[in-house]
């Protein structure tokens, strides 16, 4: 099939790293996919191989699929190809220009060969997300009037949209994990906002060099690492290497390979959950304290034992006190868990393509 998928950056990356990552699943089964987006340039890092060029598009060729990312204002014509699936990600709206030419060229009598329009939601494991996973969303003004437009919410059970995972990530690794020795914490990646609390991580016992090294994301999270260094006395000062932007395929290799990874937003806390390694999750913080109780609902699926809770709540600025040390044996055992009982469930893209179907 044919997919529009639309994506606007508001800020950071996950909005891209989202639709990238949807993308290129789709893409590996076969599928074609118009990407578009209004700031493509973090592709140049997160997928190099797509080889954006100065106006915004890029091309990416898989077996049978491919994709192709235009800019957002990108003109259509009458020769423009009708795709069977429009997906706006995180509520972004499609462009003014596209509905208009979707009105003229995809408004046919039998409602069956209209293409199915999707809000794709943001990823939360709060219950409402159970309640309007593929609820309708009737179009009441406009050129598209009459239409309707269904949310698909992503999410940690069986009643959501599930998570985005591609076919190579198996149960294999986590059984691997599981079987190998008591883990050691020598490596952790950060991937952050700007913890309060990360001069107080910097000086745990359980991050003290030599035996240990942190490995710095680019960005946000190195400069507030920075910021804390300047904290630390010099006869405390942490071991580190910082690491240029990488592409998504290496920074989930990355994640494979710390002991305990530091991550944020959405898409690279599905990655650490991939990963099956210990995690600490900053969630994206919103004015109004929407990530507290996010947060909170997070931790009851995850089923955190209370130090690893508490370690979320502090460095996410929820509580008072100090910040535990790390028990990885414990954290791991529990990422492990939650890992194999996501296993168990449909991954996102096919039941996306289940929706379609039902839907055509
Ligand atoms: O960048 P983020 O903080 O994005 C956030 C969240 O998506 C949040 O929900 C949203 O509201 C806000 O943006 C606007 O974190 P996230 O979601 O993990 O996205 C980062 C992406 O960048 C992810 O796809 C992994 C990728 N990445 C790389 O490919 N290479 C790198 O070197 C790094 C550090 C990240």
């Amino acid at each position: 099939m044919l997919w529009d998928i639309f994506c606007r950056v508001i800020d950071n990356h996950g909005d891209l790293g989202v639709c990238w990552r949807l993308s290129a699943d789709l893409a590996s089964r076969g599928h074609h996919i118009r990407l578009w987006v209004d700031d493509a340039s973090a592709l140049t890092w997160m997928a190099p191989q797509a080889q954006l060029n100065d106006q915004g598009w890029a091309q990416l060729r898989f077996e049978t699929g491919h994709i192709e990312v235009r800019p957002w204002m990108a003109a259509l014509n009458e020769a423009s190809v009708a795709s069977e699936v429009w997906i706006e990600a995180f509520g972004c709206e499609l462009p003014a220009h596209f509905v208009n030419w979707a009105a003229h060229n995809t408004n046919s009598e039998d409602k069956k060969n209209h293409p199915v329009w999707l809000n794709l939601e943001y990823l939360s494991a709060e219950n409402y997300v159970e309640r309007s996973h593929k609820l309708p969303s009737p179009i009441m003004a406009g050129p598209l009037k009459g239409r309707t437009k269904w949310f698909f919410y992503p999410g940690f059970t069986e009643k959501t949209g599930g998570l985005i995972r591609e076919s190579h990530q198996s149960g294999a690794s986590a059984a691997a994990l599981t079987q190998a020795a008591i883990p050691q914490l020598q490596r952790s990646s950060l991937f952050c906002y700007e913890p309060e609390a990360l001069s107080e991580a910097l000086l745990l016992k359980s991050f003290a060099a030599p035996q240990h090294q942190w490995l710095v994301a680019h960005g946000r999270g190195a400069k507030a690492f920075d910021q804390a260094l300047t904290h630390i006395p010099q006869n405390a000062m942490p071991l580190f290497q910082k690491l240029p932007p990488v592409s998504q395929s290496e920074f989930d290799r990355l994640l494979a390979q710390c002991d305990l990874n530091f991550v944020r937003g959405e898409d690279s806390l599905v990655r650490a959950l991939w990963a099956g390694k210990a995690f600490i999750w900053h969630i994206y913080p919103q004015e109004d304290g929407a990530h507290g109780p996010k947060l909170e609902a997070f931790l009851e699926w995850l089923q955190a034992p209370q130090c690893l809770r508490l370690f979320h709540l502090k460095w996410n600025g929820l509580t008072p006190g100090a910040l535990p040390e790390v028990d990885l044996p414990l954290w791991q055992a529990c990422v492990q868990s939650a890992r194999a009982r996501l296993m168990a469930q449909i991954d996102l893209v096919s039941q996306l393509l289940q929706f379609v179907a039902e839907k055509r």
